[in-house]
């Protein structure tokens, strides 16, 4: 079986988290991703938040799966030689640097394009054209300027940033799909074209539903927000609404047995109005079906907090496993709150790849996330990060097609730096 993007070569300028999830992806769907890191260096990620001495983070290998590495000074003339060819037989540059980097290294979109008129150069940036265009954002920072901040959290506490990493991780799944679809107008146009995808903007998307809401207010209360229950008055802007669904389908993380001990002892449990009835049966209220407080969604809006109060004190009887079961025997929308010990132990995610186990030369066996889009006629096989400049001769004689001679004199130059470290497999 053959994979989606096999014969697609990604010219992989990426670093950190954003721009490598987003070629991690192309790599896991067949594109071949040649990496390029500065020689001595690398991706600073390797030696970022190190649990083993002198081995690639886990930090690092966990975003830069199926991919080549190959090390190149592209600030050195001879690099630059290299990095003309290497633009030359890629199809996409994939680049996350700060705002300006790959002008000042001489090579700006025009210069690429004009090299390679079918090249596809995808871009990463904090912002987009505007007041802070010029400005360098990590994760926290496009969680805060994007609007997931300022409604995450507490009402009556500081701004949240969140655990998933929207900002990073979810603004290269934008950029991946922006790359593809370049690819595919490509097919038709035979030219390249740029792909750029803000940070903020990314954030922006996956919290389209705050934006919905913050229109909203202007008609009136946010009614499925518990604070419209409790009669605090809404602001200007939208609110922070802790766990509340927000949605038109109200929702709480409740308590489950052994919440006192067990931090992550809770379900989210979600009253679906077509699922009313039997969550009245379940939890032992079973007038509430009837009762005309109680019986339709609008009159239980200002109720929230009590109902949910009612349901937590069934839900505290039971495991969130247990009460998971008997909530889908009706199809009542739940979920328990999984911690990432849990996670990494379902044989279930395993068994689809979702989660996957993967041996290092260096590191041993650890865990990772596999590819979390099925493609039935694409089967994704995860393989393990390369070490740095793993693959930088292998490169520039077959990607390249350069002779001994030319490797040698490259070599000379400094432009690939020491001989690449080679694999203990
Ligand atoms: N050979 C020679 N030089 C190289 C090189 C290579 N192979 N690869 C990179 N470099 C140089 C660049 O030319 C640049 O040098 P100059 O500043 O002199 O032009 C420098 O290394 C990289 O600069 P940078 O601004 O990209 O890196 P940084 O560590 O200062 O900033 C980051 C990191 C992430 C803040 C910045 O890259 C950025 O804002 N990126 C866009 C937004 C983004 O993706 N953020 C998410 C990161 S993940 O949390």
């Amino acid at each position: 079986m053959t994979q989606a993007l096999k014969g697609v070569r990604i010219l992989d300028f990426t670093h950190v988290q954003s721009g490598p999830t987003c070629t991690q992806l192309l790599a896991w769907f067949g594109a071949d991703v040649i990496k390029v890191e500065r020689p001595g260096v690398g991706d600073i990620t390797r030696g970022q938040l190190q649990d083993i001495p002198k081995v690639d983070s886990l930090y690092f290998t966990m975003l830069n799966h199926n991919k080549r590495s190959i090390t190149l000074d592209t600030k050195n003339p001879t690099g630059k030689e290299v990095l003309t060819r290497l633009i030359e037989e890629c199809d996409v540059l994939v680049e996350n640097f700060g705002p300006g980097v790959l002008d000042r290294m001489g090579f700006p979109w025009e210069k690429i394009h004009a090299i390679n008129p079918r090249m596809i150069v995808a871009s990463i940036k904090g912002f987009g054209p505007g007041p802070y265009e010029d400005c360098k954002v990590y994760e926290n920072v496009a969680q805060c300027t994007g609007g997931s901040a300022s409604t995450t959290g507490f009402r009556d506490g500081v701004p949240l940033v969140t655990g998933a990493q929207i900002g990073d991780s979810g603004t290269g799944l934008h950029l991946a799909l922006g790359i593809v679809a370049a690819l595919f107008q490509r097919t038709m146009t035979g030219q390249g074209q740029k792909v750029t995808c803000a940070m903020q903007d990314g954030v922006l998307n996956l919290c389209r539903v705050k934006l919905r809401d913050q229109q909203r207010l202007d008609h009136g209360p946010l009614k499925e927000y518990s604070q419209y229950g409790e009669g605090v008055p809404f602001g200007d802007a939208v609110p922070r609404a802790a766990n509340d669904s927000g949605g038109g389908q109200p929702g709480r993380i409740l308590k489950c047995k052994g919440w006192e001990s067990d931090p992550n002892a809770y379900i989210y449990f979600i009253t679906q109005a077509p699922v009313w009835e039997p969550i009245c049966d379940i939890i032992g209220e079973p007038t509430w079906k009837s009762d005309p407080d109680y019986a339709t969604p609008a009159v239980r809006l200002p109720k929230l907090n009590a109902i949910f109060a009612r349901i937590e004190q069934w839900t505290m009887t039971k495991t969130k496993f247990e009460a998971m079961e008997i909530l889908n025997k009706y199809d009542i929308p739940c979920g328990p709150i999984l911690s990432m010990k849990e996670i990494a132990e379902d044989q279930s995610l395993r068994a689809t790849g979702t989660v996957v186990e993967v041996d290092h030369p260096t590191r041993g066996k650890y865990l990772s996330v596999g590819n979390p889009i099925k493609l039935s006629a694409s089967p994704t096989d995860v393989v393990r990060s390369p070490l740095l400049g793993e693959h930088t001769e292998e490169v520039l004689r077959k990607v390249l097609n350069f002779s001994d001679e030319k490797l040698a004199a490259i070599k000379a130059s400094g432009a690939i730096g020491q001989a690449p470290a080679a694999a203990a497999e």
